[in-house]
């Protein structure tokens, strides 16, 4: 499809104001928001850092897709956001200490307030404090997510979840954890209750998890 095509090239250029119509007349094509999402922006962000770990562009130019993406999943939200906010209980996620990449753990965020779930949004650079601390002042968190896109952070995943295992709260929460770099086997060896790979999924498996609480 050729909406698709140009929200891909537009994602992978940075052109911010090109994406957003890219993907209106994707839309208006008849193409899905998910597939909009899967083989317009997300294959795009694959691509630019493909580009980057080649030395080909640098950080600017992977901030400037960064924001590009941002501006088209604006546009999709409100095709892909459909269910009854806070009916399947509360949510918190971040991205870990130390870790800044924000867009995996924003269409988390979403996809979770469309299965029905109310999401508080700690941001980038969450400590496992602040996870602790929240989760302590809203004692009906059922869900806690936690997101990492850097081998590096991976140390700070780990220290979270094995933080969050030890506090008094545990058996109230499940703990799901994610992103590029993150398996199903860290997940098991931290001692989380589930990894998934994409977003989509992530909140299917989070109804379930919440259910068997
Ligand atoms: C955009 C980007 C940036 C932007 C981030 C902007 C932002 N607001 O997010 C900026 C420019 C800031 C950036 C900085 C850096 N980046 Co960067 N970045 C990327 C890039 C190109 C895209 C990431 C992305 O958004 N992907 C799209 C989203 C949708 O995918 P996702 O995050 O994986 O999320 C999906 C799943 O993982 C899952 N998921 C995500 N979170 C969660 C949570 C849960 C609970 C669950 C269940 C699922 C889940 O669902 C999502 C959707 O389905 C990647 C390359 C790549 N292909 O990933 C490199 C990449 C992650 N970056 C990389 C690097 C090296 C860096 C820097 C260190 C560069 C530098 N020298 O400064 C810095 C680190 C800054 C920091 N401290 O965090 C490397 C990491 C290498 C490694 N193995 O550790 C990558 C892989 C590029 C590469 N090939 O070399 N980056």
């Amino acid at each position: 499809m050729a909406g698709i095509q140009e929200v891909y090239e537009m994602v992978v250029k940075g052109k911010t104001k090109a994406v957003e119509l890219a993907v209106q007349e994707a839309l208006a094509e008849g193409c899905t928001p998910v597939e909009i999402l899967n083989a317009g922006m997300i294959k795009a962000m694959d691509e630019v850092g493909a580009q980057f770990k080649m030395g080909e562009i640098f950080v600017p130019e992977m901030l400037m897709s960064a924001r590009a993406m941002k501006k088209g999943v604006e546009v999709l939200k409100p095709h892909l956001v459909t269910g009854a906010v806070g009916s399947a209980g509360k949510a918190v996620i971040g991205t870990v200490a130390g870790d800044l990449h924000d867009i995996g753990k924003n269409l988390v965020a979403m996809m979770l307030e469309s299965a029905g779930f109310e999401v508080l949004d700690l941001g980038v650079d969450v400590s496992r404090e602040k996870f602790a601390k929240t989760i302590e002042k809203n004692p009906d968190i059922s869900l806690v997510c936690c997101s990492a896109l850097l081998t590096t952070t991976l140390q700070a995943l780990r220290d979270t979840v094995t933080y969050l295992n030890k506090a008094a709260f545990r058996k109230n929460i499940k703990i799901m954890v994610g992103g590029a770099p993150v398996t199903q086997a860290l997940a098991d060896e931290i001692g989380a209750d589930a990894y998934t790979e994409d977003a989509a999924e992530c909140a299917q498996r989070a109804r379930e998890l919440v259910r068997e609480n």
